[in-house]
């Protein structure tokens, strides 16, 4: 046995995964004024502990080895627990299949390391073959709930067909992010389900689920949209009726399909949501990220919603396993207003955006709506030209 290489693999190895979870990051300049990017990605494939990856045992791994490959941390729930800055995040192995685990910042922006293990999600009487993209929320019942897609194969689908699936909306709840408690899949009427987010507050007395009903896994179809429904319970979960809050929309960023990103923030204005829209175009799909603001008295109703994309994939951002992606399901909103936007970038790795409810407000209320045709969409140029005017003299 050649102990020499293993121990010497097995020294360098921690000592770059060491400096790579340590690295300092840096805001980085924003000429828009509203949020500011970090110079590098807050969670990768290399970031998993080394204990997931390697047998320690010289005797049965004498090249040190890796054993398990990781491919991507992506799409992560986001809260802020005891002080730290936790992403839920949606690891995905080599064998492609996703799974939870909790990465602990002390300051939001650097220096994520997993806990001990990944998050041992249990299972209902019709296990989930693959599970992703965990919504958080601290719900005013007491619980925090993760809601998130469970995907399982397509039961209609002839022996032939070894790629079909059906998507539905699993949820878990937990006092502490560490034990939880898996609750019967949320119950809809409107075809499959992705996307779907628990409202923090009561409604009526009931349980607010943001869905996004779809006729099929990839196609919303006539899912019409972002929608909005209730449930007298979250050990039965059932939402007898969607409304579409914010539809698909011709000649948007959300023209093909859209969906909700994590649970909204609560500010005097109205809650802030932020989502993603998806369009095709000649390179495929493209995922960007947009805000819109709904009413303190019925979260149903959007109030304000400026013009496009809030963010869209730039440089490095643009390019991964499925390139071309913003992807969000988690963000903090801290004491002081400071506001931690969490996005995955082409399915691949994960980021922070910083900025603050002042600044996340004033777009949303002070940002032109979009007017849906050129000619709008110049009214709206020329209108702050002529505002402009008597500042530029
Ligand atoms: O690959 C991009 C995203 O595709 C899906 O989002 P949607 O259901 O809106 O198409 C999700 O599977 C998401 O995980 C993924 O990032």
């Amino acid at each position: 046995m050649n102990k020499e290489l293993f121990e010497s693999r097995k020294t360098l190895i921690r000592r770059e995964h060491e400096a790579l979870i340590s690295r300092k990051n840096e805001e980085i300049f924003s000429t828009n004024g509203i949020f500011c990017r970090h110079k590098y990605p807050v969670l990768s494939r290399e970031h998993f502990p080394m204990e997931w990856r390697y047998d320690f045992n010289p005797e049965s791994n004498p090249l040190f080895m890796e054993r398990i490959g990781f491919n991507a941390a992506m799409n992560s729930g986001a809260i802020k627990w005891k002080g730290k800055y936790l992403l839920a995040v949606r690891g995905e192995g080599n064998d492609r299949k996703s799974f939870f685990a909790i990465a602990e910042s002390p300051n939001g922006v650097d220096n994520f390391r997993f806990w001990e293990r990944p998050l041992t999600m249990p299972e209902t009487d019709d296990p989930d073959t693959n599970v992703y993209d965990i919504r958080l929320t601290e719900h005013e019942d007491g619980y925090i709930y993760g809601v998130f897609c469970t995907e399982r194969k397509d039961p209609k689908a002839p022996a032939s067909d070894t790629s079909s699936a059906v998507a539905a909306a699993g949820i878990a709840r937990t006092r502490d992010l560490v034990e939880w408690e898996r609750l019967p899949d949320l119950i809809t009427y409107g075809g499959q389900q992705r996307n779907v987010v628990l409202h923090p507050e009561f409604v009526d007395g009931k349980y607010a689920f943001y869905t996004r009903p779809q006729d099929g896994f990839i196609d919303t179809g006539s899912g019409g949209g972002i929608a909005f429904g209730l449930s007298d319970s979250m050990v039965n979960a059932e939402v007898k009726e969607e409304k579409v809050l914010d539809a698909k929309t011709y000649h948007t960023i959300y023209e093909l399909k859209n969906g909700q990103g994590p649970a909204p923030i609560k500010t005097e204005h109205g809650w802030l949501n932020l989502a993603h829209g998806v369009r095709n175009c000649a390179a495929g799909l493209r995922y960007t990220l947009y805000l819109f603001m709904t009413a303190l008295d019925d979260p149903s109703r959007v109030i304000h919603k400026p013009a496009g994309l809030f963010m869209g994939p730039l440089g490095e951002e643009r390019v991964g396993d499925v390139s071309n992606v913003l992807f969000t399901n988690g963000w903090i909103a801290d004491d002081d207003g400071k506001v931690f936007i969490y996005y995955a970038s082409s399915d691949t790795r994960m980021h922070v955006a910083t900025s603050s409810l002042a600044q996340l407000v004033d777009y949303c209320m002070n940002n032109p709506e979009d007017g849906l045709r050129s000619a709008a969409s110049v009214k709206a140029i020329n209108e702050l030209v002529d505002r402009n005017q008597a500042f530029l003299k």
